[in-house]
């Protein structure tokens, strides 16, 4: 099983995955798109978001950085007149100084990952997307803007008008990634509820990624982000309108065209699932709010068999209604 994730939505899937899937047989893809150096430091949000959600140690609240955090760091930082539109709790900066020295020491994003995870004790499988530099340009009405300070410092409020993944042409699948990407017995690939613009298009943007994805001949389903037209957090309605679609699930669906062939949404859209069916994408219609860690497993629970509901031959349909 291969799952494509970025960050709050997508690693809450990511952990019921882990849970219902034997570590062997999954390896979660993270985008890196959103990656950035700051204040010296090498910051990777949406795979720390994935290794602290995995682990436990994430802050429920605001989907991102540690639980039991303190600010004492920031608010010297301040004091100083240093830059603090990016807020790096205490506990988190241990990260970001050990990531740092360890790719300046020569090991790739990869390893550093990998290492963290296994003393984090995660048995399952979190890689970079690349470990190759990818940056998320966001052209705005304003001029161009890196991701963080477009999602942070501008709080993602500048219209964009186009997204561009500085890098991609040049950057190939991670070791791990590439390896997943090479197995015969894929049983299904999930697109978990990340932007599809800002969290999945980077990944699918490395070359060959796509292609590679789609020759794996395994079911692939995306699980909407998007909720009665509206994003649970961050920007994606608000992208899809600037960027010219009607947020809601039939424009996820139009997205993923060519590459999902099933969507699971929520029950609040369940009107679509005729509109769905119609473009040719299957639709699954359930919850998909991820509240407890029971909501996230039940979720990847049921996200799964419906992959495999989907490979499988259509059942045969009998002649005459019952026994
Ligand atoms: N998001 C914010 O809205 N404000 C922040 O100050 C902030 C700091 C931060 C530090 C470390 C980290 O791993 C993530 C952080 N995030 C912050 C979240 C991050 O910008 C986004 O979640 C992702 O990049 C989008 O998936």
């Amino acid at each position: 099983m291969i799952a494509l994730c970025g960050g709050v939505g997508g690693a809450k899937l990511a952990f019921g995955l882990a849970r219902a899937v034997a570590p062997q047989d999954l390896t979660i893809v993270v985008n890196t798109g959103d990656d950035f150096e700051h204040l010296g430091l090498s910051v990777s949000p949406d795979i720390d978001t994935v290794l602290y959600t995995l682990s436990g140690l994430s802050d429920r609240e605001r989907g991102w950085g540690r639980t039991g955090e303190t600010w004492g760091f920031m608010s010297a930082l301040r004091q100083l007149g240093g830059e603090d539109w990016f807020n790096l709790g205490d506990r988190d900066l241990a990260m970001h100084v050990e990531r740092s020295w360890r790719l300046r020491a020569g090991e790739s994003l990869s390893q550093v990952t990998a290492r963290t995870a296994r003393t984090l004790g995660i048995g399952t499988a979190i890689v970079p997307m690349s470990d190759a530099p990818v940056r998320t340009v966001v052209e705005t009405a304003q001029g161009p803007l890196s991701f963080q300070r477009y999602f942070v410092e501008a709080r993602a409020e500048p219209r964009a008008r186009a997204i561009r993944f500085e890098g991609a042409e040049a950057a190939r699948p991670s070791p791990a990634f590439a390896a997943a990407l090479d197995r015969r017995d894929v049983a299904a690939v999930v697109v978990c509820p990340s932007n599809p613009y800002l969290s999945v298009d980077p990944i699918l943007a490395v070359p060959g990624v796509r292609d590679r994805l789609a020759a794996l001949g395994a079911p692939v389903v995306a699980v909407s982000p998007i909720i009665a037209g509206q994003a649970l957090k961050g920007p994606a309605a608000k992208l899809m309108a600037e960027l010219g679609a009607e947020p809601g699930v039939l424009a996820v669906a139009r997205h993923y065209r060519g590459l999902a062939t099933g969507l699971v949404i929520d029950q609040a859209d369940a009107g679509d699932a005729a509109a769905l069916r119609a473009m040719g994408v299957t639709p699954h219609v359930t919850g998909t709010i991820m509240h407890s860690d029971e909501d996230r497993t039940r979720l990847a629970q049921e996200t799964l068999r419906f992959a495999a509901d989907l490979s499988a031959p259509p059942r045969a349909v009998a002649a005459h209604g019952g026994p």
